[in-house]
């Protein structure tokens, strides 16, 4: 039995974490240009499937002082896990481990007392509890968008421990709530870097083309610390600028200039170097301008029309089976995107890594960014819309000066029975318009009516946002009802309409002859839908974009199919090895041909 003095000190610690459960302030952007060590590599850890570390105060390290004294639980000797990377592929016996783990990392450190110090999270799936030298940092909540806390004051000249108690525990009233289609991957999933800035330092920017402007910037630079009033520079040295502006009282200086820019587009990935300089810091980024609109039934990027021939994509390498965090895994599975012929990706269904983002852009992939607002979540549920919003901030904030997202999904396929649903998702596509309108906004629906093979796409929400965004599995999940190519529709809006799933399973090499009957799972059963899709996208009215579900076959445990799935969702284009399916080739000559037009 635990003595009372014990169970009050974690009954207070509890409270002061639910006080504290969101972690300070605005997180530091652009942490690649900026000084940093990187605490990544092997990480010790202690499995805590029973969650009892708390009750033992693991952050403490406590050591025996008597020969009584037992202290059940160490460090020392303790298995090693990759930071960053998901911890259930990398341990066998935790492999389906919905619960916590405990990471401690030690490093050594020097302070300067000219310099503010930083440990910051690129994502922690789903909880994260932070610690340093046995003191609270604080809490995050949410496992797809970045955290940091400072440890100017706490952190010591000389040895230092980290210790991250991860929790990835499902929640009723999480984001994404208890049922998703993918795997849940817990852990430490992206790079953690120990940063250090000058007292006063640049905190955020925007540098951007202003709505519908292809040569007028509008942005702002944002310095925190000691001293914010000061003059700062903007400096885009292939186009011979340097704009100069100043801060106000509260650090922030707007930035307004005008250039003749080579606007991005994924044919011509065009991106500037840019230097942002105060008098006490500077930062260099590589930025694209172009622009995003919609008319009428049209996405306009750059003022002219196109078209969106874009994948889904999980954050998963299929190649390692698992969690994708590194420059490789983006470069694997956006090389995949490029060979099918895409000029768009969606990064389902939560922020993927920046690696991702970045690599897209360089590529000339633009991204739709995701909120993890999925299926099953409780709006209703107390803090809930908070969570949606706080997401939304962090998303926002880690890639608004990226040119290749030019979508904001702030749900997928949310349900019109959920209580407070409607009033939730309305509310938060202002909240979006108003931190971003350059952006377009959307939120996927699947609940059209399909009868009379007429395809009724009716929702509340699609006057909210600036595209018609749905899913369907006809062919699949839902029988045809007539001819595809007869296939009619009643839209609500006037508004571009991408389909942004679709498809069917296939065990790669699992096969039929011409005379079989029809076999589900096979390679031919997938093409034949993919084949019927294409006959039907010619009779949608306002047809924007296409984006089969899904790139790559991902691990899913609800799939429990024994021949055909194991765990996995087949709806790949290529295998869980990267091979492809004959639906491959079909989607790819419907983008080849939509080139040639
Ligand atoms: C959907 C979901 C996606 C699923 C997919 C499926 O509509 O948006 O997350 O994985 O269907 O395979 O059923």
């Amino acid at each position: 039995m635990p003595e009372p003095k014990k169970i009050s000190c974690f009954i207070l610690h509890f409270c002061f974490l639910l006080t504290f459960w969101i972690c300070e302030g605005q997180t530091l952007q652009n942490i690649a240009s900026r000084k940093t060590e990187s605490l990544n590599g092997k990480w010790q850890c202690i499995i805590d499937p029973t969650n009892i570390g708390d009750w033992r105060e693991i952050w403490l390290e406590k050591k025996p002082q008597n020969k009584t004294d037992f202290v059940e639980y160490s460090f020392e000797g303790s298995p090693l896990l990759n930071v960053p990377g998901d911890f259930n592929t990398q341990i066998n016996e935790i492999t389906y481990l919905e619960g916590v783990v405990w990471y401690k990392k030690a490093f050594t450190y020097q302070k300067t007392a000219d310099k503010r110090y930083f440990i910051h999270f690129g994502a922690v799936n789903y909880r994260a509890t932070v610690y340093l030298n046995g003191k609270l940092l604080g809490t995050h909540e949410g496992g797809f968008t970045p955290f940091q806390f400072e440890i100017s004051d706490l952190a010591v000249n000389g040895s230092n421990s980290l210790i991250v108690k991860v929790n990835n525990q499902r929640l009723k009233d999480g984001l994404p709530g208890l049922g998703y289609d993918w795997f849940n991957y817990g852990g430490i999933t992206r790079d953690v870097h120990l940063v250090s800035t000058p007292t006063c330092y640049i905190e955020d920017y925007l540098i951007q083309l202003k709505k519908s402007s292809s040569k007028e910037v509008s942005g702002w630079i944002q310095l925190k610390g000691a001293g914010v009033s000061q003059s700062v520079k903007v400096k885009i040295p292939e186009l011979g600028i340097i704009y100069t502006t100043k801060t106000n009282s509260s650090g922030k200086a707007p930035v307004e200039f005008s250039s003749k820019f080579k606007l991005w587009s994924p044919d011509h990935p065009k991106l500037y170097k840019v230097i942002i300089e105060s008098e006490t810091d500077s930062i260099t980024d590589e930025i694209g301008f172009r622009t995003i609109e919609t008319k009428g039934a049209e996405i306009l990027l750059n003022g002219k029309p196109i078209f969106l021939k874009g994948t889904n994509i999980h954050e998963e390498n299929p190649l390692t089976a698992a969690k994708a965090f590194s420059q490789s895994d983006a470069l694997i599975l956006l090389t995949w995107a490029k060979e099918l012929g895409c000029n768009f990706v969606r990064l389902a269904h939560y922020p993927h890594n920046e690696n991702m983002v970045k690599m897209a852009e360089k590529m000339g992939l633009l991204v739709w960014d995701e909120l993890p607002v999925y299926q099953h979540i409780e709006f209703a549920a107390p803090g809930v819309t908070d969570k949606m919003e706080t997401m939304l901030k962090e998303m926002i904030a880690r890639d608004k000066n990226r040119c290749s997202v030019f979508i904001w999904s702030i749900s997928n396929e949310t349900y019109t029975s959920t209580p407070n649903r409607n009033e939730a998702l309305i509310e938060l596509s202002k909240k979006c318009r108003a931190i971003d309108d350059t952006r377009l906004i959307t939120s996927v629906i699947n609940n059209q009516g399909y009868s009379n093979n007429t395809l009724d796409v009716n929702d509340p929400l699609y006057n909210y946002f600036d595209i018609i965004s749905l899913n369907e599995y006809i062919g699949w999940y839902i029988p045809w009802q007539g001819k595809p190519q007869d296939t009619k529709w009643k839209l609500v809006a006037n508004k571009p309409v991408i389909i942004a799933e679709f498809g069917g399973e296939a065990l790669y090499g699992s096969h039929y002859g011409p005379t079989d009957e029809a076999a589900y799972w096979t390679e031919e059963y997938q093409e034949q839908i993919y084949k019927d899709q294409i006959a039907m996208f010619k009779t949608a009215p306002n047809l924007a974009g296409v984006c089969p579900w899904i790139l790559v076959d991902y691990r899913s445990l609800g799939r429990m199919h024994p021949v055909y799935q194991n765990g996995w969702n087949r709806k790949g284009l290529l295998s869980d090895r990267g091979d492809r399916k004959k639906a491959w080739y079909i989607l790819q000559d419907y983008y080849t041909s939509l080139d040639t037009k």
